[in-house]
């Protein structure tokens, strides 16, 4: 098939689409086009569309190197992808021409989306981030590539046991082949593990590093996509492979087991995305994936810099690297080696080009979940990495012993190892002393970062190398594809085509006059209805409950965490409940009523974080079986969230929580998303919920809680001062009784998690519980006035064009990396 091309991506008629599946169903299934079921046709509907992509991937690619513009490398070891297939047809603008070209093949499209699998190769909001930005680079036209590792079971699925436990089960999204993603077995790199690392010269200068263990590292490249243009960026995992098939003399000497040994143990890098975020360090196979995906990326960029016949020092004006987090930290001295090592520059000068070149977000301030690496193991697998950290190490603490003199305190804080047996090697000093600027995530999370895990460097370095970008989500996946009936309204009302509100998403602005229109506001609340009856129709369909949507929906979905406090949520609960049951019949008729939606993933080893989950299973088995509440009350955990899940909840969410304790929320983007379909927020000031309300209007949020200041003050108390909670929270002991009581099954079960809050109390429950109930209460009375409510769900998703992701990642582009859009076909 010969395809047309235009300035919106690729456009084809109907019989080319059936063509064209139908020639993939015979040809790469090698199946009958009769016969056939909803998988084989969504795959053959996916290499079809894959065909469009591939000619602007190639385009876009030959462009680029023509061009030989400044390109940035987003470094992450999670990308969050979700589903392709909605979104690509969305992006190419050929949504509608494939939905009639399926429909003729006697399939409907919305039934073949729903047979691909999530690529869920994240935990939560990081990977998510990295997927969006990766949406708004292509969208901008913007050089911008994807480095990450191709796990092969992503994020574990979750199941609940009748009991209310989480059971994790693998993830094998990579079973029905996956026709997004090219396999490029000639672009391959060694990785070398463990050895000798010998000093050739005294000080700092070249080492050789032999011995150890080698493995290969194969790319993959993923096409993403740009929203109406021809840009089509890429996403290039890494699976390892053994470097030869199998050890040759074991085999011959007959020890087949130890044959295949370490071709295992080479496969094994890759095998799996670890499932904790903010916690749990120190495990080799972790650290072998960060230097693995680390070497094999920064081979791979240094060869396509190479390839431009500039000389080394150009480096930073072709190339920056943006690290995720402190993951790919590795790079830092890995750059150093090659440059030292390999291009035989000194020290200096290979120093100025790293600092150069990198740029480094960091994602928490929660002082637990800063990276730190044992030394002896990062000794064992990377001995001259080791060596580069000390002598990095040795020369900046004698810059700031100059700049500071005597400060001995003041050096042991920002060095890069911390002492202790063993040591440890701080993974975010290092990315910050590293990098040519670092950013937190919102404005409020970046200055923290800047007066408490980075102060010092603050002080030594000057505040100009500390930034903020605050996050952003994609409209494209978080309205468009989510909430297409939303989308719709939005484009018809503005009169203004969806391929330029999309992409300028300040547009919405021009929503908040129809708020007065009475009729507007009548299509905005159906269309919120029809998305809880979508909700409904998909829980009804896979969990066989039935919910109630005349209720308001009320959502949290997030990683299960004792800091986001899915436990003042499941408390609030409990005690509305028991509000519910101390009724007369007359006034529970006055009540609001209300579905109180939860999912998230724990991760497996956090006990805590399981026992809420059981809590709140066994909370919703009481509450939804009591004939006198049910009809007010009710409650559902929604097993294995994922991004589809999302993607339905998202839409259907009158209101929404975002109730971490102050200051330890970075940003959150969940709360992002859900404004933007016009969902309202109960929630503490923290993260970007602070900036939320700037756009959106303080009225049109509902906050609670104590402020990040008086945090510390309140911890500092629990510790010297600890008041008992009957006396703190009257209200919050009466629901920790009746749960210890056995409401809810044997009390004895939750002690654990009740008595992180009745002992110690870190994350606040007791101080913030009746402030929290009194926010749901005010809550409740607005959703009451249905019309002021929909105004202000209206002015919520009209002034939401701040966090568009394309706004993030230009501040990126001009702030940080200096990088220009390089638009295909228009030079
Ligand atoms: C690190 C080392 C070893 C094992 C696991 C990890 C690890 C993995 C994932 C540590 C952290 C994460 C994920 C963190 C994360 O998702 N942070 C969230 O990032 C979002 C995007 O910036 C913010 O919106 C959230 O506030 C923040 O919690």
């Amino acid at each position: 098939t010969v395809w047309k091309t235009n300035m919106r991506g690729v456009d084809a008629d109907i019989g080319d689409i059936t063509k064209s599946v139908v020639n993939h169903v015979q040809t790469s299934l090698a199946r009958q086009a009769y016969n056939l079921d909803n998988l084989g046709a969504y795959q053959a509907a996916a290499l079809s569309v894959r065909d469009n992509m591939l000619v602007n991937w190639n385009e876009t690619q030959l462009h680029y190197t023509r061009k030989a513009p400044k390109r940035a490398y987003y470094l992450s070891l999670e990308f969050l992808m979700g589903r392709t297939l909605d979104n690509a047809l969305l992006n190419l603008d050929l949504k509608s021409q494939y939905k009639d070209g399926i429909n003729q093949l006697g399939f409907s499209l919305e039934d073949l989306l729903e047979e691909e699998r999530d690529a869920a190769l994240g935990n939560g909001g990081l990977g998510r981030l990295a997927a969006c930005y990766l949406d708004s680079s292509a969208s901008q036209d913007l050089p911008v590539w994807g480095y990450g590792l191709r796990y092969k079971y992503g994020i574990f699925q979750q199941l609940i046991s009748p009991e209310g436990n989480q059971l994790e089960a693998p993830d094998p999204w990579l079973d029905n082949q996956n026709p997004w993603e090219l396999p490029r077995i000639d672009v391959n790199y060694e990785v070398r593990f463990y050895g000798q690392s010998e000093r050739l010269s005294e000080g700092h200068g070249r080492a050789l590093w032999t011995g150890g263990q080698e493995v290969l590292a194969v790319a993959y490249d993923v096409m993403i996509p740009g929203c109406h243009t021809r840009n089509t960026n890429n996403l290039r995992l890494w699976e390892s492979k053994p470097k030869r098939g199998f050890d040759l003399n074991s085999f011959n000497a007959g020890n087949y087991e130890g044959a295949v040994e370490s071709s295992n143990s080479a496969a094994a890098i890759t095998s799996v995305l670890y499932p904790n975020d903010h916690t749990t360090f120190g495990k080799e196979l972790r650290l072998k994936q960060q230097y693995f995906w680390t070497a094999a990326s920064l081979a791979d960029i240094i060869r396509r810099f190479k390839n431009l016949g500039k000389s080394i020092n150009e480096f930073p004006d072709y190339v920056a690297i943006q690290l995720n987090d402190t993951h790919p930290t590795l790079a830092i001295p890995e750059l150093m080696r090659i440059l030292i090592d390999e291009e035989d520059l000194d020290w200096n000068f290979a120093w100025q080009i790293v600092t150069n070149v990198f740029f480094f977000t960091n994602h928490t301030v929660l002082p637990e979940a800063l990276e730190k690496w044992p030394v002896p193991l990062m000794e064992h697998i990377l001995p001259r990495h080791m060596q580069i950290i000390y002598d990095i190490n040795m020369i900046f603490l004698q810059a700031v012993e100059k700049k500071f003199p005597g400060d001995r305190e003041r050096l042991a804080r920002m060095s890069l190892i911390e002492e202790g047996f063993p040591k440890q090697v701080r993974m975010a000093n290092l990315a910050c002393i590293g990098s040519r600027r670092i950013n937190g995530v919102a404005e409020l999370h970046s200055q923290l970062v800047q007066t408490t895990i980075l102060k010092d460097f603050v002080e030594f370095f000057g505040v100009s190398k500390f930034g903020n970008v605050t996050n952003g989500i994609t409209p494209r996946r978080w309205l468009d594809q989510c909430n297409p009936e939303l989308s719709k309204l939005i484009s018809s009302t503005l009169k203004i085509d969806k391929s330029v509100w999309l992409k300028d998403l300040y547009k919405l602005k021009g929503l908040v006059k129809y708020a007065e229109e009475k009729g507007f506001r009548a299509e905005w609340a159906a269309i919120k209805q029809r998305n809880k009856e979508r909700l409904a129709h998909h829980i009804e369909t896979t969990l066989g409950f039935t919910v109630n949507t005349n209720a308001m929906f009320d959502v949290q979905i997030k990683r299960l965490h004792e800091y986001k406090r899915q436990t003042l949520n499941i408390l609030g609960v409990i005690h509305r409940y028991l509000e519910l049951k101390a009724m007369t019949p007359a006034q529970r008729k006055k009540v609001n009523p209300k579905v109180v939606f939860f999912a998230g993933k724990a991760a497996p080893a956090y006990y805590i974080a399981k026992l809420t989950i059981r809590l709140i299973v066994n909370v919703a088995r009481v509450i939804n079986a009591d004939p006198e509440t049910k009809d007010y009350l009710s409650l559902y955990f929604l097993p294995d969230y994922s991004v589809s899940l999302a993607e339905v909840l998202i839409p259907a969410s009158d209101i929404s929580q975002h109730i971490s304790t102050a200051g330890t929320e970075a940003s959150g983007t969940s709360n992002m998303k859900f404004c933007l379909n016009g969902g309202l927020l109960v929630g503490t000031v923290d993260g970007a919920n602070i900036e939320i309300a700037e756009e959106v209007g303080e009225e049109n949020v509902f906050f609670f809680g104590h402020l990040t200041p008086a945090v510390e003050d309140l911890r500092y108390q629990h510790m010297y001062h600890p008041v008992p909670v009957d006396e703190a929270c009257p209200a919050l002991a009466n629901v920790l009784n009746q749960i210890s009581g056995g409401l809810f099954g044997d009390g004895g079960v939750y002690e654990p998690l009740v008595n992180t809050i009745r002992q110690g109390d870190y994350y606040l429950v007791t101080d913030d519980f009746d402030s929290y109930i009194r926010a749901l209460a005010m809550v409740d009375e607005a959703y009451l006035d249905r019309d002021e409510w929909v105004k202000k769900s209206i002015c919520t998703t009209a002034n939401m064009g701040k966090f568009s992701s394309d706004r993030a990642i230009m501040d990126y582009a001009q702030e940080y990396w200096n990088l220009e859009p390089i638009p295909v076909g228009k030079d």
